[in-house]
């Protein structure tokens, strides 16, 4: 049976420290969904359609296309996501000591939930300081976000967010 794993996230936008974190996700097991969660009562700053979009490219440009799939769930649990499409593992990068505290709760509760783990990868340090929102406020006051996300979400986040959307 070929391990699946999920990783998880709101992805508005992907960034490079989600793509370091979907790599070693497809290190360790056959295949990955990356499972894209959002609110539908919460607008983003992208669509989903839109987020989905940014995540298919980059992972294909990473040359994973066959073992990597992206799909958004709407007001869902994960364990529940989990459950629906066969993963047995949630993989959940961690940038250091203050995303280690935020998380161990939320990996108590899935596995009280259904039992599912969850395993945690150190991200790049490079890319320690890397976030959808950080990379979000950068770009709405005109820094260079080139390097911390994927060209076209680059372009995107300048016409999206410069334009005072
Ligand atoms: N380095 C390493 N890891 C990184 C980096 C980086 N630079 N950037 C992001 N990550 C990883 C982290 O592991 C993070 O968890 C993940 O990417 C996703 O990041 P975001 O910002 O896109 O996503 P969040 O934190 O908004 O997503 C939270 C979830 C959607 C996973 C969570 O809210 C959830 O599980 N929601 C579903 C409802 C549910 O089940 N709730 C109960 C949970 S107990």
């Amino acid at each position: 049976r070929p391990s699946r794993a999920v990783c998880p996230g709101s992805y508005d936008p992907v960034t490079a420290g989600h793509l370091d974190v979907v790599e070693r996700a497809a290190a360790l097991h056959d295949e990955v969904v990356v499972a894209l969660l959002h609110n539908p009562a919460k607008a983003g700053t992208f669509t989903v359609d839109e987020r989905l979009g940014f995540v298919e490219r980059a992972v294909a440009a990473l040359g994973l296309s066959d073992r990597v799939r992206v799909e958004a769930f709407a007001g869902r649990l994960l364990v529940d996501v989990c459950r629906d499409v066969g993963a047995t593992v949630v993989v959940k990068g961690l940038r250091g000591s203050t995303d280690f505290e935020y998380e161990l709760p939320m990996a108590f509760m899935n596995r009280h939930l259904t039992g599912i783990e969850t395993v945690f990868v150190p991200g790049d340090p490079a890319l320690g300081h890397v976030s959808s929102s950080l990379v979000k406020e950068v770009a709405r006051y005109g820094g260079d976000v080139t390097d911390l996300v994927p060209d076209d979400v680059r372009d995107a986040l300048v016409a999206r967010l410069r334009a005072g959307g």
